[in-house]
């Protein structure tokens, strides 16, 4: 991971921004193909972006281990790359023991697992395996207004090759994939590893609230309809909401847009993107219509208006039980934790028998530069996948 320490570092803030396409993203995956070919592994990417490393020849009967090497916005080193790393880590040690694996071992590194740029989590791998329509995929713009087929064109990419990829998924017989834990489970039974039981669901919504945009100083407060004002008070219903709705509920509006985002004018327009998250599916609907009820009161008591469009929504997760009992075997019995972050293991999960483990991260933190797992949790974290690959590949 020190090779890739700089690629897409917020030199002031810290934390990383590596974006599907952008420049840190080009840079990690040359480092991926190179990395890869130091190995003897041939590298291929498919027609959504994700890049395979093959030992052996690609054929069926393949175990699959990888993650993502994209950020959130000023996200942490270790989401992501820690599994891709971690998985070439592991075909080095098979290698320098000598072991010839039977079923061909593939290293993956899927695209835009974050959604940051065009918006949809786990892009490569839904794709991938055909949860999402491509063509509306391809129309999805990010912040500067580049759709992702402008963007796939001028990378010389073909958008024709975006879409289900169904040989590629029969291919796979397990994908597991090591992550770094996103809380503090581990810190907290004095543990470095654990294998995943679940992932709770979660969706993400864009909310539209508009409004009349003036003068900021010649508009008197009376009779304003301000959306900047109604979204504030859409933010902390969401707050409240998810609060209410009990200790599993999680509600958050991380990111917003002002239009025209101008010091001295009343807001036309102001746009946020909900991430609800609880234990079971009806629970985050049942929240997501507490959510929309209050905010369409409170935006249409400002005067304005609320238009809610669902950007994605990725339905619980269950790990194939029977691999994931075979890998806390090999781990020689570790916890089997459930995690409420999403993952590309979760969208493989219902068409190819998937696991994840996990690394210990001290501060539980993620999705920010606090994020860190000890090195020693790191190194056991590589040589545990290395023994799991032995066990599937053998
Ligand atoms: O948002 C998530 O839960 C994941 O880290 N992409
Ligand atoms: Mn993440
Ligand atoms: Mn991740
Ligand atoms: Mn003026």
């Amino acid at each position: 991971m020190a090779e890739i320490a700089d690629i897409g570092r917020d030199p002031v803030r810290g934390g990383y921004s590596r974006h599907l396409l952008d420049d840190a993203d080009l840079a990690l995956r040359a480092w991926f193909r190179s990395s890869a070919a130091a190995l003897g592994l041939e590298v291929e990417q498919d027609g959504n972006g994700n890049l395979w490393a093959w030992w052996g020849p690609r054929a069926a009967g393949a175990i699959a281990t990888g993650s993502h090497l994209d950020s959130v916005p000023g996200g942490g080193a270790y989401d992501g790359p820690l599994g891709v790393a971690s998985a070439l880590e592991a075909v080095a040690q098979l290698q320098a023991s000598g072991f010839e694996p039977v079923r061909p071992i593939v290293v993956v590194a899927f695209g835009e697992e974050e959604g940051s740029r065009f918006g949809l989590p786990c892009f490569g791998s839904r794709l991938m395996v055909g949860a999402s329509d491509p063509a509306v995929v391809l129309a999805r713009a990010d912040r500067d207004g580049v759709t992702l087929e402008e963007a796939w064109r001028g990378a010389g990419l073909d958008p024709a090759t975006v879409g289900a990829d169904p040989s590629r998924v029969a291919e796979l017989t397990a994908f597991v994939e090591l992550h770094v834990e996103q809380g503090v489970d581990l810190e907290h039974r004095e543990m470095p590893l654990a294998v995943a039981s679940a992932i709770i669901p979660h969706g993400r919504w864009r909310l539209t609230v508009d409004g009349e945009g003036n003068h900021a100083g010649t508009t008197p407060m009376v009779g304003r309809h301000d959306p900047v004002v109604a979204l504030a008070e859409v933010i902390l219903a969401v707050r409240d909401t998810a609060v209410a709705a009990g200790p599993g509920a999680r509600a958050t509006i991380g990111r917003v847009a002002v239009t025209p985002n101008g010091t001295n004018v009343i807001a036309s327009r102001a746009e946020a993107w909900l991430d609800i998250r609880a234990a079971a599916d009806d629970d985050v609907r049942a929240q997501l219509a507490d959510t929309l009820a209050r905010a369409e009161m409170l935006v249409t008591a400002e005067g304005c208006t609320l238009t809610v469009v669902e950007e994605s929504f990725s339905p619980i997760v269950t790990f194939d039980e029977t691999l994931t009992d075979r890998i806390a075997g090999v781990l020689g019995g570790v916890p089997a934790i459930p995690t409420g972050a999403g993952h590309d293991a979760g969208i493989l999960a219902p068409h190819v028998p998937s696991a994840m483990i996990f690394v210990r991260n001290p501060t539980g933190v993620s999705h920010a530069p606090g994020e860190g797992a000890r090195d020693e949790d790191c190194e056991a974290g590589a040589a545990a996948l290395a023994d799991v690959l032995r066990e599937l590949a053998s």
